[in-house]
């Protein structure tokens, strides 16, 4: 078994727990001493870093949420002088405001160091040849991946998204051996190559895929094994915990979460206490060293289960079920993050449209697909087609704006679409995952 980190990989629990316990301390005595926010909400909370005596009184700290960030956007929360900051990446946020992550330079350090581990768990390492097609840019999954394979002396081909002939090539002249990108968009790759008439099993070196970023089944990694002759790992993360950091090792049997990186808690979201091991709820995270924007149990919105017992590949650190859906609204739209709450403040900006709207979520061959319905006011509402075209592209524009993915949009007649007695459910999500 090759491990990047073998030492901290395959610590003995008991150690693992200790150290998890210092750093925890360490972090709030820190965060209660230099963040106004911090200090403010523990005051609220009536919890002082004092009352943290073990592991388990972490459950008296407050929670974290994705708010939380909006609130405090764009920098407001971070713990870190802009000076120290060599980095920042942008995800969308519930409505309006996006959510900023800033990095330090030991934030990066530990980021990179978290994927090193996670590229090498998958089997990868110096010698290999990996195609980065994630998004470079405010998104994490490119920079994030890219850092991670160059650590581990892998020749890294950074082709971004997109342009998917040239990729293509590229996998081939290259002879790229493993490529991390979203699932769907390795699906369009195996479209696509089919077309050019190549075979990714035939053809090419492809012989691993680190997928993450949006949900994905057991069935799309066994046709995508059997489909390009590869194994599929599932690697996962959030931009406000750093990016992509947790990945399956070549066990495929769970995602290792890095104790000395997280504390992960799996609560049922209704009444916030634990779950049973094994059972599903939803997943709070710690980040137990970072700098810039410290998390202190942060609601993923996730769902998932956690695995304690020991790994077959000898790694002490506790292991997540591939996730299973999430508490809220969002909805992940070739690879970038969409909340209804977004639309729904993009258009009520614009005067000639009224507050109803349907969204319907649909996938043609490998490729998600989103369709806003719109109904307009009475008065703005025209039987000249120009008249609608006009509207329609100007929303589509406003929506493209908002949500950073283009969206197809169709104009409604006044009165047209549902309305609701209880919750909205303005979501039709026909994917099959
Ligand atoms: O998607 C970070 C990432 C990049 C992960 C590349 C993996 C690979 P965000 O854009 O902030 O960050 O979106 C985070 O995406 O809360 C999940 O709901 C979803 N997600 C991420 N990985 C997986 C996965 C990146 N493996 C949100 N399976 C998370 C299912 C995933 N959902």
């Amino acid at each position: 078994m090759i491990a990047w980190d073998p030492n901290m990989e395959m610590m003995p629990e008991p150690e693992l727990k200790k150290m998890q316990f210092k750093l925890l301390k360490t972090l709030v005595y820190r965060l209660y001493s230099f963040s106004n926010f911090y200090h403010e909400r523990m005051d609220t909370h009536g919890v002082h870093p004092d009352d943290i005596t073990s592991l388990e009184d972490l459950r008296r700290l407050p929670f974290m949420y994705k708010t939380d960030l909006r609130d405090g956007y764009p920098d407001k929360i971070f713990t870190a002088d802009q000076e120290e900051l060599v980095r920042y990446h942008v995800s969308s946020g519930t409505t309006g405001k996006p959510t900023v992550v800033g990095y330090t330079k030991h934030d990066l350090e530990t980021w990179t160091e978290s994927l090193a581990r996670a590229l090498t768990s998958c089997g990868l390492g110096r010698g290999d040849v990996v195609q980065v097609s994630y998004g470079y840019g405010l998104f994490t999954g490119g920079l994030g991946l890219h850092y991670g394979a160059e650590r581990i002396g892998a020749s890294v081909v950074p082709t971004s998204v997109g342009n998917t002939e040239r990729q293509i090539e590229l996998m081939q002249d290259l002879r790229v051996t493993a490529i991390c990108c979203t699932p769907s968009y390795l699906m369009h790759i195996g479209e696509a190559a089919k077309k050019m008439g190549v075979s990714i099993k035939n053809d090419t070196h492809l012989r691993a895929a680190v997928l993450g970023a949006e949900p994905w089944s057991e069935q799309m990694r066994l046709r995508i094994e059997e489909e390009m002759g590869i194994k599929a790992y599932n690697i996962y993360g959030t931009s406000e915990l750093s990016g992509p950091m947790f990945c399956e090792c070549t066990e495929q049997n769970g995602i290792h979460m890095w104790s000395d990186i997280c504390l992960v808690e799996i609560l049922d979201p209704e009444t916030d206490e634990p779950v049973k091991e094994g059972e599903k709820g939803e997943m709070v995270v710690t980040i137990l060293q970072k700098e810039a924007l410290p998390i202190i149990r942060y609601r993923t919105g996730d769902i998932t289960s956690m695995d304690t017992s020991p790994c077959s590949c000898g790694r002490t650190h506790p292991r997540i079920a591939r996730l299973s859906g999430r508490v809220d609204d969002m909805l992940i739209i070739r690879g970038i993050n969409v909340f209804p709450s977004q639309v729904e403040h993009a258009l009520l900006g614009i005067p000639a449209v009224s507050g109803h709207f349907m969204i319907e979520v649909g996938r043609i061959g490998a490729l998600d697909t989103m369709l806003v319905r719109v109904e307009l006011n009475p008065e703005a509402f025209s039987d000249k087609i120009n008249d609608l075209i006009a509207i329609r592209s100007m929303v589509a524009h406003t929506l493209k704006n908002a949500l950073n993915v283009s969206v197809d949009v169709e104009i409604a007649e006044p009165g047209s679409l549902p309305r609701f007695e209880g919750k909205a459910k303005r979501v039709i999500d026909r994917r099959e995952y």
